[in-house]
């Protein structure tokens, strides 16, 4: 037992959460599960990212202030977090006041040990990357990274001497063989820092949303340094109190995305050494998620949000299908048909038939008991259960998944060689039956960090009490009833499944009803009806379009996106009077301009002599839910 202390990246707040994060985070979510049942001290940090010139240019494009835009996204990503069963111990915002301490405690530090000056920097600056770039790298007035477009920038700056690094970075690496996971980005990681590292310009006066300079404010930190400090800054660090950060610190896992490995296995390190702090013992740069082949992007507007599928089949089966679907390293492609595919080979079939005949068979041959049974299966789980420990070490989720679902094939192998429902009520039933209720139990704890709520579901019915992996004792001679386990995971019906669900969604993309034709046309079908979206939206703000009477421009809150809506409703109502109201929309009309201004859906509205009236609901509905 020891202690273990995981870390997710903490999420820009400039845009709301989809398939990518969940996944980072059901990742940690799954190490730090494994490692209280290991019996671990453990605690497990995420969080938000709120400073900087993307959410500042993000919330100056809505209107609003950046720390009204933090404080919106913020709860998405705390109510994803909670569909997702995550099991954090504290969630960090960046702009709460002990972090901004622990940042500048940090800074403070590295000052006295002589690396910050101050001087002028001109060069290219990618503002989706928060970074300057050597103009050698520069293609086509893009960032080398990701293709950015990028402008040149002229700032006086405080500058980090990262270049003093380089050798101390190399010998870390070397030293600490695995100190970048997997080893592919290890090398990534060397070739950079062998390539040479100029100082790194860690303040800027170009914007203001973030931790200012001390005693010299017209500089905020470079969101970068701000951000990476949050791993101690959450600990207490900076603040006074040091006893988290003494139990926990160094981090033994900083789980990231592989785009943000320079900043996590470069710039992190050296911040720490520079401020002699220990270094985390390892950095995790995991591989992507895109849709069916291609990379999420709005453009594309093919972004997977997690939530209907959670609150269609759950967050196991969400959390199963994203560890278990790809290897973590890297990338895959999310697709419907994949995700059923699993859902009904792995989970339906595989152990939700295990489980339901298994206890079906105890319930009807000898009431429930399991006894000891007869030692034919210990040492076949055992081995499989050191596999898996061995998978969990490397942080191979997918692997250690892989050896239970070999070991659940295995065991419905056992029950058809040993035909226990041939020899009802024998010695040799009960003994097979026992044994694979033990197996079935140990999947159980297994699964949990995965499954939580399946896991929870076949420990109850078997009647065995919970236990931590170091008190897991096959020969257990407590004697348990169990109960039928029925339907643990629902098989889904793919052609139906597709035809309800998958309508929607090709809709998107085909063209969109002409409602002329409607009008001479007034019977529909119910699937020309489901061609029209219509959606509860909640206005979050109102103004009316200058030099129009009658326009308004509203930014709808949908739950997953805010979009921009015009509705020539401004006689009837004034702009002040629908702030708050959740109205129904028409979801996927064309974008159309009004006066000028993009609208992005239609507020729908009744008729009372000629003027619009607004619609509202009965109950409250939240944002976003459809009207059907
Ligand atoms: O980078 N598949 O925040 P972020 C898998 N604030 N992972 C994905 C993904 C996808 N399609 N898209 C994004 C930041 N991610 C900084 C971090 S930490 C001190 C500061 C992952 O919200 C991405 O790889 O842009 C990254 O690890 C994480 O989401 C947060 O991205």
């Amino acid at each position: 037992m020891g202690k273990f202390y995981i870390t997710t990246p903490i999420y820009y707040v400039n845009d709301n959460p989809h398939l990518g994060h969940a996944y980072c985070t059901i990742l940690a979510d799954f190490f730090a599960r494994y490692h209280r049942l290991m019996g671990d001290d453990t605690r497990f940090l995420t969080g938000t990212d709120e400073h900087g010139q993307k959410v500042q240019k993000t919330a100056e494009k809505e209107g609003i202030t950046p720390r009204q835009l933090a404080d919106r996204v913020v709860s998405r990503y705390q109510n994803l977090w909670k569909k997702l069963d995550i099991s954090h111990d504290d969630f960090i915002r960046t702009t709460e006041e002990r972090h901004s301490k622990g940042v500048l405690a940090i800074l403070k530090l590295m000052e006295e040990k002589g690396d910050v000056y101050k001087a002028s920097y001109e060069g290219p600056y990618c503002v989706n990357c928060e970074s300057f770039f050597p103009e050698k790298d520069i293609v086509d007035g893009k960032c080398p990274d990701f293709g950015h477009p990028v402008t040149v920038l002229k700032e006086e700056s405080y500058f980090f001497k990262l270049s003093k690094y380089q050798e101390p970075l190399l010998k870390l690496y070397s030293e600490q063989k695995n100190f970048v996971m997997p080893e592919s980005r290890m090398n990534e990681v060397r070739s950079f820092v062998e390539k040479g590292l100029k100082d790194l310009s860690i303040s800027r006066t170009s914007i203001h949303w973030g931790i200012p300079m001390p005693g010299d404010e017209k500089h905020v930190l470079y969101v970068w340094l701000d951000a990476l400090s949050n791993y101690v800054s959450a600990l207490g660090y900076g603040s006074g109190d040091d006893k988290l950060y003494n139990e926990f610190w160094p981090a033994d896992l900083h789980l990231i995305g592989k785009d943000i490995l320079r900043f996590h296995a470069v710039y992190w390190p050296a911040f720490l050494m520079s401020a002699g702090l220990p270094l985390p013992k390892h950095v995790f740069g995991h591989g992507w998620w895109m849709k069916d082949q291609n990379k999420m992007s709005k453009s594309l507007g093919n972004i997977v949000d997690p939530v209907p599928y959670v609150d269609q089949f759950g967050s196991d089966v969400m959390r199963y299908f994203l560890l278990r679907e790809k290897p973590i390293g890297t990338d895959g492609s999310f697709s419907d048909e994949a995700f059923i595919d699993r859902l009904n080979a792995d989970l339906a079939n595989d152990i939700g038939n295990f489980a339901s005949r298994l206890t079906a068979l105890l319930d009807m041959q000898f009431e429930g008991k399991i006894t000891a049974g007869d030692g034919s299966l210990k040492e076949a789980a055992l081995k499989q259960l050191s596999d898996y420990h061995d998978a969990m070490g490397k942080f191979q989720p997918k692997e250690a998944l892989e050896f239970v679902w070999t070991f659940i094939s295995q065991l419905n192998k056992y029950l058809v060689e040993r035909e226990p429902w041939a020899k009802p009520k024998t010695k040799e039933s009960e003994d097979t039956l026992s044994e694979a209720a033990r197996a079935l139990r140990l999947i159980a704890l297994q699964i949990a960090p995965v499954m939580p709520h399946a896991a929870g579901t076949i420990m109850k019915s078997l009647g065995f009490r919970p236990a931590l992996f170091p008190q897991f004792n096959w020969d257990d001679p407590q004697e348990t009833r169990s109960y039928r386990i029925s339907n643990l995971f629902p098989r889904v019906d793919k052609k139906e499944y597709f035809a309800d669900v998958k309508k929607p969604e090709e809709q998107k993309t085909e063209k969109k009803v002409d409602t002329e034709e409607k009008v001479e046309q007034p019977l529909v079908t119910i699937d020309e009806f489901r061609k029209i979206v219509l959606r509860a939206g909640k206005i979050i703000q109102a103004e009316r379009v200058p030099k129009s009477s009658k326009l308004i421009r509203m930014i709808v809150d949908f739950g997953d996106e805010n979009r921009q809506i015009v509705g020539g409703i401004g006689k009837k109502y004034q702009p002040e009077e629908l702030v708050g109201k959740t109205c129904p929309f028409v979801f996927n009309l064309e974008p159309a301009k009004l006066m000028g201004v993009e609208s992005n859906g239609m507020i729908m509205a009744g008729n009372l002599d000629g003027e619009p009236i607004l619609l509202q609901f009965l109950e409250d509905v939240p944002p976003g839910s459809k009207i059907s």
